[in-house]
């Protein structure tokens, strides 16, 4: 501080004067002192910044891969762990051992040149060994995991499951749901707890990745081809999941849930998919606006599963580069948590909101893009108020 160089006329005076004196001190530092504010300057934000980072991690979170609830996401974990438990202690090791070096036999004024060597058969066979025979046996063992993983057990009975991604949501298709039924919904997979699921992954438009971390790693979601992969849970709970492979502008919201229930509950939710909903009057208002007005349906299914000829229109559509825009099944939007792929709640409110302007709650989605009742001005659909609640009573009923 430089106080006593400074005229006290008035207090305002006095402090603008350090602030001066000050900044110019630090333009006067010879340049190393220079280097080591710029250098301390840099610490503290890199601290807080990672401090910030480190604040957003927590070990048990909706997406945490080290919070595994099923026998493939142990696995995965387990086998992560060791590689890096022994990553960690070779690398303490060998920094340890060169710190050491450097710092014992550096050079020291007046010290002479040491005895110089050249070779040392037994550390090197070691050093070379040691690595080898560790390299190999992780290795092996990654890939064995990796085979194991690749199918579920062969003495199980896993429930199949077609799981496709769209931008920006996913659908599911259970081919045999139980008792032969056929089911489409989406954006939130509903599986008995305690069975192993096996899905086969693909996608209608670009590469998307399907990715529960609580319940197997990522696989990616491709066009034209079907990527395996299976899991299982092995409590009942919400499993957060997340599209992990860029795939344009919703891709940060494109979510889905996974909802493992008692096979008790499954089997409810299966018998009364498709079953004629019981419907208020207002609701069946809705009902002729899904239909008619509103043209909903035009991409919406609200009846039942999909029927393959639709499925196949979908994909042939893209292939010949055809503006299609498959909505997500409705048929039981009302039994879903979640909504938009899996990110506002499913109330009568989020939905009003939802079915007013979509592009105000999901900036980019394709229903806003291509349904003609969006086609106006400010993006608001062409329906009045009551028509719009109408709407929301039904699709609340729809389970
Ligand atoms: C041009 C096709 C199209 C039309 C017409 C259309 N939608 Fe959609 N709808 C979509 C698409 C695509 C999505 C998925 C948007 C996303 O999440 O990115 C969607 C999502 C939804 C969702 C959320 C579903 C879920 O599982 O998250 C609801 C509810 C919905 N639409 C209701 C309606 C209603 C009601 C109408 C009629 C007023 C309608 N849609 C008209 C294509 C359409
Ligand atoms: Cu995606």
């Amino acid at each position: 501080m430089h106080y006593d160089s400074v005229q006290c006329r008035c207090h305002g005076t006095v402090r603008e004067k350090i602030i001066t004196l000050n900044m110019k001190s630090i333009y006067n530092l010879s340049p190393t002192n220079k280097m080591i504010i710029r250098n301390k300057f840099f610490l503290i934000s890199l601290l807080t910044m990672s401090l910030l980072l480190l604040l957003g991690c927590s070990y048990d979170g909706n997406q945490s891969t080290f919070d595994p609830k099923g026998p493939v996401a142990e696995m995965q974990g387990f086998l992560f762990d060791v590689l890096i438990w022994v990553m960690a202690i070779v690398f303490v090791i060998v920094e340890f051992v060169l710190v050491y070096a450097a710092i014992k036999f550096r050079h020291k004024p007046g010290n002479p040149l040491p005895k110089q060597t050249h070779g040392n058969t037994t550390l090197e066979v070691a050093w070379t060994i040691i690595p080898t025979i560790l390299i190999l046996g992780l290795g092996i063992w990654s890939v064995q995991v990796l085979w194991d993983l690749e199918k579920p057990p062969a003495d199980s009975d896993p429930l199949v499951v077609v799981a496709t991604g769209h931008q920006w949501w996913f659908e599911f298709n259970y081919p045999d749901a139980a008792n032969g039924k056929s089911i489409t919904t989406a954006n939130e997979l509903k599986i008995p707890v305690g069975r192993p699921i096996s899905l086969s992954l693909s996608s209608d438009d670009v590469i998307h990745s399907f990715w529960v971390p609580k319940l197997a790693g990522k696989q990616d979601m491709v066009p034209t081809r079907e990527n395996p992969l299976w899991f299982m849970a092995d409590e009942e709970g919400y499993y957060y999941g997340q599209c992990a492979e860029y795939c344009g502008t919703q891709h940060a919201q494109m979510k889905f849930g996974v909802k493992a229930v008692s096979e008790q509950e499954y089997l409810e939710w299966v018998a009364g998919y498709g079953e004629a909903p019981e419907l208020s009057d207002e609701a069946k208002l809705g009902q002729q606006i899904f239909a008619g007005k509103g043209q909903c349906i035009t991409c919406h299914s609200a009846a039942g599963a999909d029927s393959d000829a639709l499925v196949q229109a979908r994909v042939n559509g893209f292939l010949s580069g055809s503006a299609i825009a498959p909505g997500p099944n409705l048929t039981d939007l009302a039994t879903r948590n979640l909504f938009a792929a899996g990110i506002y709640d499913r109330n009568s409110e989020n939905l009003k909101a939802w079915i007013t302007n979509p592009d105000e709650l999901k900036y980019g989605n394709y229903m806003s893009k291509l349904a003609q009742i969006y086609q106006t001005d400010d993006g608001n659909a062409s329906l009045t108020d009551s028509e719009i609640e109408a709407l929301v009573e039904y699709l609340q009923s729809l389970k």
